[in-house]
């Protein structure tokens, strides 16, 4: 039997703090590996609701300097203040909108694990590189460039979310086949940079109809979800098939 699966949700820019209550609410009870990434406000004033029902929680992005004048960006120790774990780091669509550079995202992974904090970093291919086959060298080059200088003591404290960007929002996910090579791939890059396997989740076009499917692929530790983890109805049902 396989073991069981981290279900993470990214909100995105979705979900005010009445909207998020109201989706605990609905969802209720959960008991597993199960992460949510709120936006920032929403993660302020509803930290103390996700402690209480266990689930781990974080914002979406972070800044790597501690404090100064760098306007409408969020540090570290604000972070700490609201008792997160773990921080999403890489999106895709950081990288593509905001212009996240691997140096940046370097810098804030530094930064994090300098703190302890565990961080979900997040790589991907668009579907040129996809179609052209250059994704494993795409994927090897984020994979280096964005933990580079990586120690053994810190290996537990990653998380690696493999979201192919044509996959992402689209309500079509990659292929098992694609996924099951793809995460091959990627655990075998990790091991030869570090020794040590990695929890691998799969992020792109998850909902509670192919994740029975998604999760069975070898090479699957999980999921972070969009779309489908803003309805709590949908949300719960993965969670389900995740234990
Ligand atoms: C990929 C994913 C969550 P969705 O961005 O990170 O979103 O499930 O909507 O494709």
């Amino acid at each position: 039997m396989r073991h069981s699966l981290i279900v993470a949700g990214n909100w995105k820019m979705n979900m005010t703090v009445r909207e998020g209550m109201e989706f605990l609410e609905k969802l209720g009870p959960v008991d597993g590996k199960v992460m949510i990434f709120p936006p920032y406000t929403t993660l302020a004033v509803l930290a103390g609701e996700f402690r209480r029902r266990g689930i781990t929680y974080g914002p979406q992005n972070f800044h790597y300097k501690d404090s100064g004048a760098y306007t409408g960006e969020i540090s570290l120790p604000m972070i700490r203040e609201l008792g997160c774990d773990c921080l999403l780091v890489g999106h895709s669509e950081r990288r593509s909108y905001y212009n996240e550079t691997d140096e940046e995202i370097h810098k804030k992974i530094q930064a994090a694990l300098s703190e302890n904090f565990s961080v979900m970093l997040c790589i991907g291919e668009n579907l040129d590189e996809r179609k052209s086959g250059q994704w494993k060298k795409v994927l090897r080059k984020q994979l280096l460039e964005d933990l580079e200088g990586l120690s053994r003591d810190k290996i537990p404290y990653i998380q690696i979310a493999y979201e192919p960007i044509w996959a992402i929002g689209t309500g079509v996910s990659a292929s098992t086949e694609e996924i099951t090579e793809t995460h091959r791939y990627l655990k075998t890059v990790f091991q030869e940079l570090t020794g040590s396997d990695i929890p691998l989740l799969y992020g792109g076009s998850v909902n509670e109809k192919n994740a029975a499917e998604i999760g069975s692929c070898p090479g699957v530790d999980g999921f972070l979800i969009g779309g489908a983890s803003l309805k709590p109805d949908k949300f719960r049902k993965i969670i389900e098939i995740s234990k």
